[in-house]
């Protein structure tokens, strides 16, 4: 068992309106002050969707460099980018997020339902995604949505090989409306399909909405690592709306530390999941 926990911070995410939730950072500015409080409290990663200048989800390939610039510079975070974007954005653009040089991205492992709207992730894109990654020495956080998307991942690592780092690390992403379900259930579930995935393997999860508290003492006590954010959770409790990623980070870090698993720094993120240990 883990005796630290991995806490990656998701600040923004591509659902949320600023202007339904002015607390989203949405401007590198505000990015940059978010990362750094929530380092302060105990965050290692961060994963990055970013804004343009009208708030509006955007994978502008120089507003994606300028975020990572940022961050860097302000913070000893991993940087992981998203290249889910929007249920909207073309693979294109999904794979141009790579050209932005960031430590980590995101890798969806299977198309999924999502709200009222399809989440694509189809088989070939997810390949090129992974080999791109590969031979650009970025390290992937495959994104799990669904207990396919674990065997979908096997068959990936079969097929093209270990991930760059040669460490394989995944998040189960739980309780969006057409994906799996929020619980204990599910989430013992995905651990045991991991005895498929090479040794070491590990993971974070994320509950979605008021998935968040189930899925985060679930994960703890099966020795996995956490996911938190506005990106995920804009409801702090019932009636009480998120005031800030801090909240949500000091949150998990307070659980973290009752599970006697304190949070890991950045430098032992680093070289959990096989990043270069100098920035
Ligand atoms: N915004 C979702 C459509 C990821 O970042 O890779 C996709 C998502 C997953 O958030
Ligand atoms: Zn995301």
């Amino acid at each position: 068992m883990t005796t630290t926990t991995l806490i990656t911070v998701a600040p923004t995410g591509a659902e949320s309106t600023k202007a339904d939730v002015p607390a989203l950072p949405v401007t590198i500015d505000e990015l940059v002050v978010t990362a750094k409080e929530c380092a302060a409290l105990g965050a290692s990663v961060i994963h990055v969707h970013i804004r343009d200048e009208h708030t509006r989800p955007t994978l502008d390939l120089g507003r994606l460099r300028d975020t990572v610039t940022a961050l860097r510079e302000s913070t000893d975070l991993v940087v992981q980018l998203s290249s889910g974007g929007a249920v909207t954005d073309p693979e294109a653009d999904r794979l141009r997020v790579l050209d932005a040089a960031p430590d980590m991205a995101s890798c969806t492992m299977g198309t999924v339902n999502f709200g009222d709207d399809v989440f694509l992730n189809r088989w070939e894109f997810i390949v090129d995604l992974h080999t791109r990654m590969q031979e650009r020495g970025i390290v992937p956080e495959y994104e799990i949505f669904d207990l396919g998307h674990l065997a979908a991942l096997e068959r990936l690592l079969g097929k093209h090989g270990l991930p760059a780092g040669g460490h394989v690390h995944v998040d189960f992403v739980m309780g969006v409306p057409g994906g799996m379900p929020g619980t204990t259930a599910a989430l013992v579930s995905c651990v045991n399909e991991l005895r498929n995935l090479p040794a070491g393997t590990t993971f974070s999860a994320t509950g979605i909405g008021r998935t968040t508290i189930p899925v985060m003492l679930a994960s703890l006590s099966a020795g996995g690592h956490l996911r938190v954010g506005m990106e995920d959770t804009i409801s702090y409790a019932k009636g009480r709306p998120v005031e800030s990623n801090m909240q949500l980070v000091a949150r998990a870090v307070g659980f973290a530390q009752l599970a006697q698993r304190p949070p890991m720094t950045p430098l032992d993120a680093r070289d959990l999941l096989g990043l270069q240990t100098s920035k």
